[in-house]
């Protein structure tokens, strides 16, 4: 087998290492449990919007007066609780740190959500160019509250900054958007993009692994709540591989979404669902006219320049990874003169808040302190510089601050993706063979068998949305016929890819629609070192398959979001899949292994590789199994450092 293409060796960036901590590290982030009211006065009050609408907002105010605080605003569906003036969260704000410096902190059920009024809009969709006040959105509920605030939270010194994790994330974005003067900082973390390409859909797949979840955001109430409307579905199992397998078809889970009995609820008054969400997705497959306006990204193109801007994003995150690194990086493309920058550490979705010594993804350790050194000396730093300091660019703080989930070390760039890479083919020869030359014309050949689906997880357990799989060992996909490997030879030296991944396949289905799902994986030596904790007792870290990415694309999307498309059978198709960014050192003693597969289940629902107008509306007899082909001219283009 040749191997890997030899490179250089990896220059050394200037690494600032935080990760080599030593064990002793004190955990920063514990408080006594009554620290905030301690130090913390709470107040509720309803702030009018500019269409009438009142949004209940919760105001901390550190009991030191004698001194002026910036307002640190986080804006969620997730509820301002606990309610009432004498309840107190036992954290509050992006960190302790920033909690015990003393900010206002501030929190507001955005609009329709518990105790706020008005209707919920998943995603809402921004209004450019508002010529009335009926016109409104999140950019201008965030106007209108930070109006108010500056204008009646007693000591607040005139700087407003935003933060918020996954849909908090997305909130923060759009206070960047046509934002109020007084708004000098946001940290937009694990933000929503796009639901068409974060949480609920991958490339036009849907994440199945999301279904409870759907209730949640999709039982709309007409009036406040201080406690929750809407139910979960409780499936009755904990294998929920075998439960939607035995469900069939996705319309013989709309029973689920029947909420006649539930008190202050506004039902979608369709003939198939209460839950408008639910409506929304199954009547709406497509990037169409309801999801393309939601997205959030294309309106990113004109931010002030007083507004700072930190993204921050898990590089093992399940939910949104999409939506931080477009963020980051159409806000650099159309605003040059803005400070932004962007944080990528090894964690999954919001870890980087939690107080954590040792930091895990699932089985895989990455070192102790990554949360808390984050969080004391990058997040605490770029809001105090912004909301209490200078407030110029000179933070002292990275560009680009990523952690390398192979070599376990954080790197400082001064663009991302890093100027200094290059592009690097790799083919999917046969002989699982995964090497820079095409060698001959050949192909792989596989069943997609739907009643044996390849699972996204040997684990059995509820799961309200993904998240462990990002690093999970692969050897159990591995080994199934239906699951095509490609690897190199062991590498003789380290090889670092940094930025995206694009899987340029030539394949052919017996049918006329298909999923193609492309994984990334780090093999590591037989002998690899053991962890002292964290492991699933089935597994080893010997030989361990680490996921480093992965991505699907459903096919009849391969040419357009917007308009599907059908394979004709047997005839050889380019499918290209974009993989979200890495930086990861395939260290030297592993191999790079490429899997190839058409069904990832349930993370995703089950193509009926039958081309059907709305596979939501898919019937039993269209669920058919095909034959699939990949060709030896697939190739995936990685960015590899120089
Ligand atoms: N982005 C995450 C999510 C969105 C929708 C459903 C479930 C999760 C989040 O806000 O945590």
């Amino acid at each position: 087998m040749k191997t890997f293409l030899k490179f250089t060796l990896i220059l050394a960036f200037l690494g600032v290492s935080c990760t080599k901590t030593s064990k002793t590290t004190k955990d920063t982030a514990e408080v006594e449990d009554t620290y905030v009211q301690d130090h913390y006065d709470k107040k509720e009050v309803t702030i009018e919007m500019r269409d009438g609408i009142k949004l209940h907002t919760t105001i901390y105010s550190p009991k030191d007066k004698s001194q002026t605080y910036p307002i640190l605003m986080m804006r969620t569906p997730y509820s301002c609780r606990p309610y009432g003036e004498d309840k107190f969260r036992k954290k509050i704000g992006p960190n302790v740190h920033l909690m015990k410096e003393g900010n206002i902190i501030v929190y507001q059920d955005v609009r329709g959500r518990w105790m706020s009024e008005g209707v919920y809009d998943n995603m809402r969709a921004y209004i450019p160019n508002k010529t009335d006040n009926t016109q409104i959105d999140e950019s201008s509920d965030t106007y209108d509250t930070i109006e108010w605030l500056v204008n009646n939270v007693e000591n607040n010194n005139g700087r407003v900054g935003t933060w918020g994790i996954s849909y908090p994330g997305f909130y923060a974005t759009y206070s960047t958007i046509d934002a109020h003067p007084a708004l000098k900082a946001a940290s937009p973390q694990a933000c929503i993009g796009d639901f068409f390409f974060d949480d609920f859909h991958h490339n036009g797949a849907f994440l199945l692994s999301y279904f409870r979840a759907v209730s949640l955001f999709g039982t709309m109430k007409d009036v406040p709540k201080d406690s929750a409307w809407y139910k979960l579905p409780d499936l009755g199992t904990k294998d929920q591989y075998q439960f939607f397998l035995d469900a069939g078809p996705l319309s013989n889970l709309n029973s689920y979404f029947e909420y006649e009995k539930l008190d202050n609820v506004i039902t979608s008054k369709s003939d198939e669902v209460d839950d408008v969400f639910w409506k929304e997705i199954i009547d709406h497959p497509n990037y169409d006219s309801v999801w393309k306006p939601k997205g959030l990204i294309q309106n990113l193109k004109n931010i002030k320049p007083s507004v700072a801007t930190m993204i921050v994003g898990g590089l093992f995150d399940a939910e949104d990874l999409y939506g931080p690194f477009e963020t980051y990086k159409t806000i650099e493309k159309y605003n040059p003169e803005n400070y932004n920058t962007m944080v990528f550490g090894p964690w999954d979705h919001g870890r980087w808040s939690s107080s954590d010594v040792k930091n895990f993804v699932g089985n895989y350790y990455f070192g102790d302190s990554i949360s808390l050194n984050f969080q004391r000396d990058v997040e605490t730093k770029f809001f105090n510089h912004f909301l209490k300091g200078k407030g110029d660019k000179n933070t002292g703080l990275p560009e680009a601050y990523v952690f390398d989930s192979g070599k376990k070390e954080w790197n400082s760039f001064e663009s991302w993706p890093p100027a200094n890479t290059v592009k690097q083919d790799m083919y999917l020869n046969a002989n699982q063979e995964l090497s820079t030359t095409k060698n001959g014309n050949t192909k792989e050949v596989f069943v997609s068998d739907l009643k044996r689906p390849v699972p996204y997880s040997e684990d059995i357990k509820t799961v309200f949305t993904p998240r462990k799989y990002m690093t999970d060992d692969q050897r159990f996909a591995a080994r199934r016929p239906d699951v095509l490997i490609f690897e190199t030879d062991v590498l003789e030296e380290d090889v670092t890819l940094a930025g995206d991944i694009l899987a340029k396949l030539q394949v052919a289905t017996t049918g006329t629609d298909a999923d193609w799902i492309v994984k990334i994986v780090d093999v590591h030596p037989p002998d690899a070192e053991e962890q002292e904790e964290g492991m699933q007792d089935h597994l080893a870290m010997s030989n361990y398959h680490l996921m480093v990415r992965s991505e699907v694309m459903r096919g009849r999307f391969r040419n357009s979001f917007e308009n599907p498309e059908p394979f004709i059978p047997n005839q050889k198709t380019a499918v290209t899949i974009k993989l979200q960014d890495v930086l990861h050192t395939f260290k030297k003693g592993h191999k790079l292994q490429i899997q190839v597969q058409s069904t990832w289940f349930p993370l995703i629902d089950l193509n009926p590789q039958t081309f059907v107008p709305n596979i939501y509306k898919a019937k039993e007899e269209d669920f058919q199994n095909q034959t699939h082909t990949v060709f030896n001219d697939s190739k995936i283009e990685f960015t590899v450092l120089k």
